[in-house]
């Protein structure tokens, strides 16, 4: 029998080739590959339409759409963020001088609670950077609540949130500013990419000028701005993946499902539930281990790997181990508690359009393996 083929936690969907030679064709034609050129622009615009939102500003990736978004607002001081995220969240901050301040985040949303945000607040807050963790949406009300009664900005680091809709429409209108990734692991990518998403065309111009160099025209430079310009061939692939994205989503939902019924019974295995998405995009598809499951969720972990099924554990470890963070008075367990225990509960599966149902059957049987009741 052939053996069976890896799976990792994600695989980037890629459209046939053949449809994406007619872009190329283009671009070799008119010979503008950046600096805004004609698919830049209609990209910005296409995602302006699917997305739901005012403004976009395409970026070459989502951390300098992150760097770039607390320029534009002008972000000093110290920022309330989450240690549960990807490190370039925080990194973010320290490139711009800006000193990261750490609150725990709420054990059903994996995101920033509410309540440790108006605790973490100094003098020297600014602004407040929450990431909507898997793409659940944060409590965006309360959040908001707080940044007005304190006076004080709020980027959501959206790198997981593409799509994701609530009762109140698209995620991404939540706060100032948005950051997406699109990353070739992201529900939707350019291989490389990101954007801002805002709300006035001042601050989007704003933007282009802070990601162009701070260029205003041929001769006035305005600000130092950074190269962050998406180019030609990822505006054009991101055009193309625009057409194929919905279904790539449908197929992540019948996986999500499929997840849900096969673990449903395994005792120790808990799903987080939704958080009343009116759209979720599948993007990752978190368990908790839990005390009295079969093994540990390191022990789980390695043996899917001896399977060769590469499960990952986002977000351990925690952005507040890293050493540039570890010294900071808010990165300690104690002011942690439940992002600490997520980290060493939660295990990412699999979950990405080409995964097939054999597959995920297989991820399933392995798991229910040490979960008998
Ligand atoms: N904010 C948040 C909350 C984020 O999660 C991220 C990125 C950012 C900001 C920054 O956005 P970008 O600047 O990246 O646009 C990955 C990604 O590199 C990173 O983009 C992502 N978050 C993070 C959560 O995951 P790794 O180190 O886990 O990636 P890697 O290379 O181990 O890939 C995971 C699996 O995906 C591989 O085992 C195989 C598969 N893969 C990966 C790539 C790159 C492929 O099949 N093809 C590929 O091209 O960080």
């Amino acid at each position: 029998m052939k053996k069976a083929d890896p799976i990792y936690v994600t695989q980037p969907a890629l459209p046939p080739l053949a449809e994406f030679l007619p872009y190329l064709e283009q671009i070799w034609n008119n010979k503008v590959l950046t600096n805004g050129g004609p698919f830049h622009q209609q990209l910005e615009q296409e995602l302006c339409k699917y997305l739901g939102v005012e403004h976009l500003a395409l970026f070459s990736n989502g951390t300098l759409a992150l760097l770039t978004a607390l320029q534009a607002l002008r972000i000093t001081g110290e920022v309330i963020t989450t240690p549960y995220s990807f490190v370039a969240t925080s990194h973010s901050m320290l490139w711009n001088g800006i000193k990261p301040v750490f609150a725990d985040i709420d054990p059903h949303t994996f995101n920033l609670d509410p309540a440790r945000i108006e605790a973490a607040i100094t003098p020297q807050t600014t602004a407040i950077m929450p990431v909507h963790c898997y793409g659940r949406p944060c409590d965006v009300e309360a959040i908001q609540k707080i940044a007005d009664n304190y006076n004080l900005k709020v980027i959501y680091d959206a790198a997981h949130a593409f799509g994701v809709r609530t009762e109140q429409g698209s995620i991404l209108n939540a706060g100032d500013l948005s950051v997406l990734s699109f990353h070739a692991t992201k529900v939707f990518n350019t291989f490389e990419g990101g954007a801002i998403i805002c709300k006035d065309a001042t601050t989007k111009t704003r933007i282009d000028r802070l990601k162009n160099f701070g260029f205003v025209n041929e001769t006035t430079v305005v600000a130092p701005g950074i190269n962050g310009k998406m180019s030609e061939i990822n505006a054009a692939f991101g055009l193309l993946q625009l057409q194929h994205v919905d279904q790539m989503i449908e197929r992540r939902r019948a996986i999500d499902r499929a997840y849900r019924e096969g673990l449903a019974g395994i005792r120790g295995i808990s799903v987080p539930g939704y958080l009343g998405e009116a759209a979720a995009n599948y993007s990752y598809f978190p368990v908790l281990i839990e005390a009295d499951y079969g093994l540990s969720r390191d022990g789980l972990y390695d043996k899917l790997k001896e399977h060769e099924i590469y499960a990952r554990r986002y977000f351990y470890p925690l952005i507040t181990d890293f050493p540039m963070y570890r010294g900071l008075p808010s990165a300690t367990a104690e002011n942690l508690p439940v992002a600490t225990e997520a980290a060493a509960k939660v295990l990412c599966l699999p979950i990405y359009p080409n995964l097939t149902e054999a597959d995920v059957q297989r991820v399933i049987a392995i798991c229910a393996e040490y979960g008998r009741s």
